[in-house]
C-alpha cells in the first residue's frame, strides 16, 4: 500500500443522487474531486457481490484500476424488516432494471402490505470503499439509518426510495426533509464521515 498523498479522488458512482450528496461532504478535503463522467470509455462494473461491502469494494477496486486514481465508491440500499431485508443489495434493480422509481416504490408498498404485517421498520445501509491508485482497498466504512416505510410516497427531495422512508425521530420522509437534514443523519452521511476521518488521519489531510 502506498502512503503517498493523493491529490485527486474519483467519486465512482453513476447515480447522480449519490453524487449530489457525496460532493458537498468531500469539498473540505484538499483533493480535487473527479467524476466518472470524465471517463466515458470506462467499463461499468458488474455488481456480483451479495453484500454491500463486497459490491462497494468491487466498484472501488475496478474503477481505481481503470483510472489509476484514488477512488471512492458507495454501495447502498434499503432493507425492509418484514421483507426479510429485501430489497437490500438489489435495491437499484428491485422489480426489474427498467422500472421507474414510482413503479419500484409501488411494488415495495404492495409487497409489504401483502405480508399482512404491521411491522413497517426499515433501514438504509451504505458502505463506502476507498481504493488507492493501485486498486487496493484501504478503507471500508458503514453507515445505517433506521426508520419506517410510509403508507404512500411523499415529497420530491432526494432520490430512489426517499419518498417512502421516514427516519426515526422525524415525521417527514427523506423526500420531504431538507437536504441539510439528510446530509446530517443519513446512512451515507455516517459512512462518509468515517471515510473522511480515515483519510484525514491517515494522510493528515486537514
Ligand atoms: P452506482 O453503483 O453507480 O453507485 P447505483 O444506483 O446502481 O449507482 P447501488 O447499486 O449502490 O447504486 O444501488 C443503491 C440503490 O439503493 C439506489 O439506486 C437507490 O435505489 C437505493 N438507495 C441508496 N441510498 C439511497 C438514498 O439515500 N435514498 C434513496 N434511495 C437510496
Amino acid at each position: 500500500m502506498t502512503n503517498r498523498l493523493p491529490t485527486e479522488l474519483l467519486i465512482a458512482t453513476r447515480n447522480e443522487g449519490k453524487v449530489a450528496e457525496l460532493r458537498p461532504m468531500l469539498v473540505e478535503l484538499p483533493l480535487s474531486l473527479r467524476s466518472l463522467k470524465e471517463f466515458p470509455e470506462i467499463d461499468e462494473v458488474e455488481e456480483t457481490g451479495t453484500t454491500f461491502s463486497e459490491n462497494a469494494a468491487l466498484k472501488a477496486r475496478s474503477y481505481a484500476e481503470q483510472t489509476r486514481l484514488w477512488t471512492l465508491s458507495d454501495d447502498s440500499g434499503l432493507e425492509v424488516y418484514a421483507l426479510g431485508g429485501a430489497p437490500g443489495v438489489y435495491s437499484a434493480r428491485y422489480g426489474g432494471a427498467d422500472l421507474s422509481y414510482d413503479e419500484r416504490i409501488k411494488r415495495l408498498l404492495d409487497e409489504l402490505s401483502q405480508t399482512g404485517s404491521d411491522d413497517r421498520r426499515a433501514r438504509f445501509v451504505c458502505v463506502i470503499a476507498i481504493a488507492n491508485a493501485q486498486g487496493e482497498i484501504i478503507n471500508l466504512s458503514t453507515g445505517t439509518c433506521e426508520g419506517t416505510i410510509a403508507r404512500a410516497p411523499r415529497g420530491t427531495n432526494g432520490f430512489g426510495y426517499d419518498p417512502i422512508f421516514v427516519p426515526d425521530d422525524y415525521e417527514q420522509t427523506f423526500g420531504e426533509l431538507l437536504a441539510e437534514i439528510k446530509e446530517k443523519i443519513s446512512h451515507r452521511a455516517i459512512a462518509l464521515e468515517a471515510a473522511r476521518s480515515f483519510l484525514q488521519n491517515q494522510f493528515s489531510l486537514t
